[in-house]
């Protein structure tokens, strides 16, 4: 964005001889782009932009989208714009930059609409004819209800004391004079305002959760066919709902039958799947708006548990039953987790597992843990762990409020070499994740749709079933 952009090629490209740039650049009629108009969610986030002002008044704040992150060679990842400037713009350029100037009032920076002007619309491979058109700065504006202005004037703040969200664009950051606490201030700021959804984040919430529980159900019906090759095909599975209903998944998908349900993040998914054993499904879709749901199931693969595996899930489904009762604004945000140890703790002494629950449970203790080994909740938004700027003490030492939404996410680990536990447990994993609005006097379960209950698993997996027969 300094100078003159250097036009991006690769060394396989060919030669492009001047007669050619000139022909390329005539001939070509006047396109009509499509108008949209303002979108539902513009004056949210301009409302946004005027309460991030009012916080640091007189100062410029700097809030980038965040570029292209190679993947390998000249081949980058999927762009995804960052969760902060999302919240506060909404465009989903790379490379885009806010700027809320001293006097309160926000401008995007952001890349114009390709010309034919020059031969880079065909020639650079972020041009159009090699990634598709731009948007018009006025059409984005009208858009986004944001004053724009093409990437390259941001270089006339070059000097300029500024406040800028560390992290996501190196190059516009360097153009501003900042100072890390400062910076850190900003970061924190947007972190707290993001705990609180509004009715409108909360519906973003609802259709990601809606999409994730339909990716369930294909996954669910489609595990004859995990059964015959392995853990991929229901991340594959889950991949396609996922890019048909939403823009990705939120995260890696674990796919993690028999004992990879162990491993807390399985994300290599290329296991095999075996009747009689459980898979541990841990998956969300990120919705077009970018927001991501965060849900997990253990399923018995043959569609009915074992007495043994139906006993230790139960004893899972209780606690996060125990943990969901605690949901209700006013409450710490750790009452949750703290119900949900108690019940596990019992159960693991039921078990035979530890001699004295109370004795484990005791705050200097803890040695439940090598069975639970996480937290129980997680803000969920924009990121699947969201708010993680914020303080502890509005966040993990804080209380549950209206507008928070969190994940309710108890598990059980029998590593398979543990030798503390009942050898028919070892490689049993469990885990059973919701995602909770807190409301104004309780809460409300977005995922409540897909059953977790023991017997409501079997028959929902009987049902799908007898569809995809039927089909
Ligand atoms: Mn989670």
């Amino acid at each position: 964005m300094t100078e003159t952009p250097q036009e991006n090629t690769a060394s396989h490209d060919p030669k492009r001889p001047s007669k050619l740039l000139e022909f390329m650049s005539t001939g070509w009629a006047d396109r009509p782009r499509p108008r949209t108009g303002a979108q539902e969610a513009s004056p949210l986030r301009a409302e946004r932009r005027a309460r991030l002002a009012a916080q640091f008044p007189g100062e410029v704040l700097v809030v980038p989208s965040g570029g292209h992150k190679v993947r390998a060679n000249d081949t980058d990842f999927r762009f995804r714009p960052g969760s902060d400037f999302t919240w506060l713009v909404g465009s989903k350029e790379p490379d885009a930059v806010l700027v809320i100037d001293a006097k309160g009032e926000g401008t995007l920076y952001q890349a114009p609409a390709w010309t034919r002007e020059t031969p880079a619309f065909f020639t650079d491979r972020h041009g159009e004819f090699w990634v598709g058109p731009r948007p018009s700065l006025d059409d984005v504006a009208i858009e986004l209800a944001v004053p724009t202005r093409p990437l390259e004037e941001i270089e006339k703040l070059r000097g300029t004391k500024a406040r800028v969200l560390q992290g996501y664009d190196g190059k516009a950051a360097e153009l501003f004079e900042t100072a890390e606490d400062a910076d850190q201030e900003l970061a924190r700021w947007l972190g707290e305002a993001r705990l609180i959804k509004d009715e409108w984040e909360v519906a973003q919430l609802q259709a990601a959760v809606d999409a994730t529980i339909k990716g369930f159900e294909d996954v669910a019906r489609e595990l004859p066919r995990a059964v015959e090759t392995s853990e991929r095909w229901a991340e594959g599975v889950f991949g396609l709902r996922a890019r048909v209903e939403g823009n990705d998944v939120g995260y890696g998908s674990i796919c993690a039958a028999g004992a990879h349900a162990c491993v807390l993040h399985w994300t290599d998914n290329d296991g095999p799947v075996r009747e009689g054993e459980l898979i541990l499904l841990d998956m969300g879709v990120e919705g077009h708006e970018l927001y991501t749901a965060d849900i997990t199931r253990t399923l018995p693969v043959g569609g009915s548990w074992t007495p043994r595996q139906r006993e230790v899930y139960d004893l899972v489904y209780r606690s996060q039953e125990a943990a969901l009762a605690e949901c209700r604004p006013g409450n710490p945000f750790l009452a949750p987790h703290d119900a949900a140890m108690k019940v596990l703790a019992e159960g693991l002494e039921a078990l035979g597992i530890v001699a004295s629950a109370e004795e484990v449970l005791a705050v200097d203790d803890k040695r439940y843990s090598r069975w639970t080994i996480h937290g129980v909740s997680h803000m969920l938004g924009l990121d699947v762990h969201d708010c993680a700027a914020a303080r502890d003490e509005l966040y993990r030492e804080g209380t549950l409020q209206p507008g928070h939404v969190l994940t309710i996410e108890p598990g059980l680990y029998f590593q398979p070499d543990d030798l503390l536990v009942p050898e028919d447990l070892r490689g049993t994993g469990i885990r059973i994740e919701d995602d909770v609005l807190i409301t104004d006097d309780g809460h409300r379960n977005l995922s409540a749709a897909l059953p977790r209950d023991p017997d409501g698993v079997e028959r929902w997996m009987a049902a799908l079933a007898e569809s995809t027969q039927q089909r």
